[in-house]
């Protein structure tokens, strides 16, 4: 079997998504998510312009030779652009394996070591009674696990936190890129924040009870003692984790927060490879691996990495917010269903207009994914659809402390 043809399509169905479609000469496409939230056109060019002409010819079953081709002979490596375009053709390529093989990925990924998939939702609320609301939304859609992110007083507006929950689901509850010409500009307390979230986890867990896998993401914004202040002000609110507590690219960083608090902690959705987590893992300084398959190489890659986790007790926690499209998500759910050392799975829904484009098969029942045993990943991309969608400038946020300093979003 032999390439003969690497798509790239870039749609816009209420957010921008960019798909690679390999084509070979027995007729069996692969698809591949490239979705970089904000800088999509970047690999969109390196996709075209640097990678599918060298694929034309190459034997699609040679997934780790191609893996290991595009890593090393682009001489400049890592990082999430050069990441997320290998993720693509790796996805891909496992697509169209698993499609000659007539079996849904995750067999050729060793089988089900489970029979569903605990997903969490992404519950938010400007103050207590919206974020009530919005935890028993997620319940009565069958979520079992969910993430808590509120307003703090004094902050205008904050990550995580819908502005307008879209209750019909027809929007996103919260898309973080915004379609502005230019990042909008939020603002950002880490004392206002430091004093409210205790208060938040007391009030949802007198509320709710002490059996809710509960979860918060800090998304990078405090410095190593102030996240060891927050894990351990939120020990008896026994959270499931506590996400990017810190930025992590000094990776010993998380040593002082380890010698504070017992609190779950969950790292790397903005890594690229596994070298990113190379002190984490071997130190145990984190129990959750965060990364997407669309931005750390691919199931190649990722296999490996959580394979390396596995070794330290660490498991997986994908990286799954509408900004990893249909197509990486479901190569994350083959992953997970797969892997031994699973922990949980993010899914934030699409909208029924990014559905429209990508047909999906994988469920959601009683709290559990399942990617479906259709041959490959289960995921079909409409490209009329997508056509009706283009690209539309939109960018993530950043954030000013109230002197003006620029701080982590
Ligand atoms: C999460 C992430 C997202 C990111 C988004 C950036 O935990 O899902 O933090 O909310 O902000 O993926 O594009
Ligand atoms: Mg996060």
């Amino acid at each position: 079997m032999k390439i003969v043809a690497a798509d790239i399509i870039v749609s816009s169905p209420d957010r921008n998504f960019v798909t690679l479609k390999i084509t070979t000469d027995e007729g069996i496409t692969g698809l591949g998510d490239a979705t970089l939230n904000g800088r999509e056109l970047s690999v969109a060019s390196y996709l075209r312009d640097h990678v599918a002409p060298l694929l034309m010819g190459r034997d699609p079953h040679r997934i780790e030779d191609t893996w290991q081709f595009l890593y090393r002979s682009a001489y400049w490596r890592r990082g999430p652009v050069t990441m997320a375009a290998i993720a693509a053709v790796d996805v891909a390529l496992w697509d169209i394996k698993a499609k000659a093989a007539g079996m849904p990925l995750y067999q050729l990924l060793g089988g089900a070591s489970r029979t569903g998939i605990m997903a969490y939702g992404h519950a938010s609320g400007r103050d207590i009674p919206e974020l009530f609301d919005s935890i028993r939304r997620h319940l009565d859609e069958g979520f079992r696990s969910i993430r808590v992110q509120t307003s703090v007083p004094g902050i205008n507006a904050v990550y995580g936190v819908a502005a307008q929950p879209s209750a019909t689901g027809q929007r996103y509850d919260y898309e973080p890129a915004q379609r502005t010409p230019l990042p909008v500009e939020e603002d950002w307390d880490t004392r206002a924040y430091l004093r409210h979230l205790p208060q938040v986890f007391e009030a949802v867990r007198s509320e709710f009870g002490p059996e809710l896998p509960l979860l918060h993401d800090g998304h990078h914004r405090m410095t190593p003692i102030q996240a060891a202040k927050l894990g351990k002000a939120l020990e008896p609110y026994d959270l499931f984790w506590l996400e990017d507590c810190t930025p992590a690219e000094n990776q010993e960083a998380l040593r002082l927060v380890r010698q504070h608090t017992t609190t779950p902690l969950a790292i790397g959705e903005v890594f690229n490879t596994v070298w990113d987590y190379q002190t984490l893992i071997r130190e145990q300084l984190i129990d959750y691996v965060r990364s997407a398959v669309t931005h750390t190489g691919g199931i190649t890659a990722m296999r490996k990495l959580l394979d390396f986790a596995a070794q330290y007790q660490i498991k997986s926690g994908i990286h799954g917010p509408t900004d990893i499209s249909p197509v990486g998500m479901a190569a994350a759910l083959h992953l997970d269903l797969a892997i031994h050392n699973f922990g949980i799975q993010e899914y934030m829904k699409h909208t029924p207009l990014a559905n429209e484009v990508f047909r999906q098969s994988f469920t959601f029942t009683d709290g559990y994914l399942h990617p479906g045993d259709q041959p490959g990943l289960g995921v079909e991309l409409d490209e009329e659809a997508a056509a009706r969608f283009p690209y539309e400038p939109a960018y993530l946020p950043f954030n000013r402390l109230k002197d003006g300093t620029v701080h982590d979003w």
